[in-house]
């Protein structure tokens, strides 16, 4: 299946709540005129969009509408999605990890990190890549057990402390055998954690130290895993985890659940914080690579 269809297919309940709420208010309107504006605006907040980004559309749309002189309402499907395209693709270069390569997994509990780490591994392994996990969610022993499954899935293998030990001197360790190994990706795991939770937060900060002082020779990557069905909510996390760690990218799962995935332009356009990844399905193979000209040519494609 080629990328394109992939991505049609993870995103089809987002698809259609976006494409068929414009498409809904456009089908009423022959004309341009200030009451489909508004319409359209609040079909995009609808959609899970937010209401900063759906102002900022609309308002882009708007402009141009006025500056080219456009009359057919059938149009302003186009200029929507152009202004979609180039939110998601403005400063962001294409993702690419370098060997070698350390990225921190973190998010709030139950968001996907630990499933996101398995099918990570699988997909860098898939091009011939060698890779480590390392279990620094040590909050309870389930964790460690649960990710060791996915190891043993993918072939690959997996550094684990005890149950209750420091997560960051997992990470020491997960860094020292990367190095021992010449290994290319190093990927860790992290416990849940609320971004109120002030301690957790404490220790992410130290988790993100480690990483950054023990392999200051590596790519690194800290990706924030946001669970798409909280929609809007996403974004405030989003938010709060960027003050502690220096996120670099997000991996947004569950989309094959939700039609809430219009929340990808809005993180981008209010925190410019770029998807990397997006999950669609519990499967070792439903991480896809998040493409953003794909992404929105699949909200509008028939
Ligand atoms: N449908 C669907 N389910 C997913 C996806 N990603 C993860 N899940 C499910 O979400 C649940 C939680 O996933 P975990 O990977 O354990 O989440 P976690 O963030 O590691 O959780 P904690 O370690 O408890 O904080 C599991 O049942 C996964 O199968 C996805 O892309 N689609
Ligand atoms: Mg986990």
């Amino acid at each position: 299946m080629d990328i394109f269809k992939k991505m049609k297919e993870g995103l089809s309940l987002t698809r259609q709540n976006i494409s068929e709420s414009v498409g809904n208010v456009l089908k009423s309107f022959a004309s341009i005129d200030e009451n489909l504006f508004e319409e359209l605006e609040e079909a995009l907040i609808t959609a899970d969009l937010g209401v900063t980004t759906s102002c900022d559309i609309i308002e882009s749309v708007r402009a141009r509408v006025k500056k080219e002189r456009i009359k057919d309402a059938a149009l302003v499907r186009g200029l929507i999605e152009e202004k979609i395209t180039s939110i998601l693709t403005q400063d962001t270069a294409e993702f690419a990890l370098k060997s070698p390569s350390i990225v921190l997994v973190i998010g709030v509990n139950g968001a996907g990190k630990t499933t996101s780490i398995g099918k990570l591994a699988n997909y860098y392994k898939g091009f011939g890549k060698s890779v480590i996990i390392a279990a620094a969610d040590t909050f309870r022993a389930a964790a460690i057990d649960q990710l060791g499954v996915w190891a043993a899935r993918v072939g690959v293998p997996m550094i684990a402390h005890k149950e209750n030990s420091d997560p960051a001197a997992v990470v020491f360790d997960g860094i020292s055998s990367a190095k021992a190994k010449g290994a290319d990706i190093l990927i860790c795991d992290t416990a849940g954690r609320l971004h109120n939770k002030k301690n957790l937060m404490e220790e992410l900060k130290k988790i993100c130290k480690v990483a950054q002082r023990e392999f200051p020779e590596a790519q690194s990557e800290v990706l924030l895993v946001l669970d798409a069905t909280t929609g809007q909510n996403a974004l405030q996390q989003a938010k709060l985890f960027h003050e502690t760690a220096n996120i670099t990218g997000i991996i947004l799962t569950k989309l094959d659940s939700t039609a809430k995935g219009g929340i990808i332009i809005s993180i981008k356009n209010e925190l410019n914080l770029p998807v990397r990844f997006v999950g669609v399905g519990e499967g070792l193979d439903d991480l896809r690579l998040f493409e953003p000209e794909e992404f929105a040519r699949a909200l509008f494609a028939d």
